[in-house]
């Protein structure tokens, strides 16, 4: 069947945050991103300023409200920090808008053209879980930097090698996993790639279940989690408690060099979960031989797993704000498609160690 909603891959993802001009030194000196476009008071932004930062193919946009009545404040206000815009390049905005919607998608904002001395920038944008914007944007007719409005600032290094946005994944309530999954199949013809049940995904104190849907051309991955009842609170649970309902949880950028990225990292400042000594003991005779440095693995705290198709090394950062909420993958997959499967005991185990110092669990 023909894919009514095409998407070429993630555009950007835009935070609302406090304060943007603090949050984008952040990224560039902790994740190696480089500012490349902005727009505020200077460029005639009165109500908004944004910082467009990229890393690769990654774009992250952090804007600040100035005044403390509109969406973005109201947001900041209610969820903190968080991921409100997840933008995807499409072909045609106004198309992507008109099947979704047709199909059941609840609209955001109505098909809107912006045009300045570079040409033409086109988007949409249907309402996702919580209070997400899932925008379509065009950039097809648009030659400027980023979007009408913005400044040039400078143009992307390589920072510290991350390339690309691997999958973004969102936390729901209790029983909304699956309406959500729905939403992503009849709306947008997405379609189930995994499902980790909350038997698959629990620990002696919490639990989870995942489902993970793709778009059509299996470049869009985005898993669903909800909480599952266990003994403790379930770490999707806190997440919600705190970020005031549903959204992203968790984005993970692919580096092709985990080692020299990592490394960056931690000398830049960026903070990791921490992973026992003991987690390398039996490595080998799970995932089997890899062609890689494990001592190297184990210095930085790199996660190993491997499935039928190969294996794949991973890492989660901190939550990047203070309420326990975002956080970060930084992963890199040699053949392996899936998520990390046997970190997960592991994974959540270092999670709840966390909890547990917040007093949450
Ligand atoms: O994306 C994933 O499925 C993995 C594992 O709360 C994961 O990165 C799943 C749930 C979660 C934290 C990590
Ligand atoms: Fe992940």
């Amino acid at each position: 069947m023909k894919d009514f909603c095409p998407i070429e891959s993630f555009d950007h993802l835009e935070f609302y945050v406090g304060n943007a001009k603090q949050a984008a030194i952040f990224y560039s000196k902790c994740f190696g991103f480089t500012q490349t476009a902005y727009r505020g008071l200077e460029t005639g932004s009165r109500d908004i300023a944004s910082y467009v930062l990229e890393q690769g193919k990654i774009r992250l946009i952090f804007t600040s409200s100035l005044t403390p009545d509109n969406a973005i404040a109201k947001s900041v206000s209610l969820h903190g920090d968080s991921i409100a815009v997840m933008g995807l390049e499409v072909a045609d905005a106004f198309s992507a808008y008109k099947e979704t919607i047709a199909r059941g998608a609840k609209g955001a904002i109505a098909p809107t053209e912006v045009e300045d001395g570079y040409g033409i920038f086109r988007y949409a944008a249907i309402q996702g879980y919580g209070d997400l914007l899932i925008k379509f944007v065009d950039h097809s007719d648009y030659r400027g930097v980023f979007a009408p409005g913005y400044q040039n600032l400078a143009s992307p290094t390589p920072g510290f090698g991350l390339k690309q946005i691997d999958h973004v994944v969102g936390n729901v309530e209790l029983g909304q996993m699956d309406y959500w999954v729905k939403y992503l199949a009849e709306t947008m013809g997405f379609s189930l790639l995994v499902h980790f049940d909350d038997k698959t995904i629990s620990t002696k104190n919490s639990a989870l279940a995942s489902k993970v849907m793709q778009d059509k051309s299996r470049k869009i991955k985005l898993p669903i989690n909800e909480p599952a009842l266990g003994k403790g609170k379930s770490q999707i649970q806190e997440y919600l408690d705190y970020h005031r309902g549903a959204g992203i949880q968790h984005v993970a950028l692919a580096t092709d060099d985990i080692i020299s990225t990592v490394t960056q990292l931690r000398n830049a400042g960026a903070e990791f979960l921490y992973t026992p000594p003991t987690y390398y003991e039996r490595l080998t005779e799970r995932v089997g031989t890899i062609n890689e440095p494990i001592a190297e693995l184990a210095k930085l705290g790199i996660l190993v797993d491997r499935d039928s198709e190969g294996y794949l090394l991973q890492i989660f950062t901190q939550p990047v704000q203070d309420r326990p909420t975002v956080f970060f993958e930084i992963i890199q997959r040699h053949g392996a498609n899936g998520f990390g499967e046997g970190n997960f005991k592991s994974l959540f185990a270092a999670i709840e160690r966390e909890q547990e110092q917040r007093g949450n669990l």
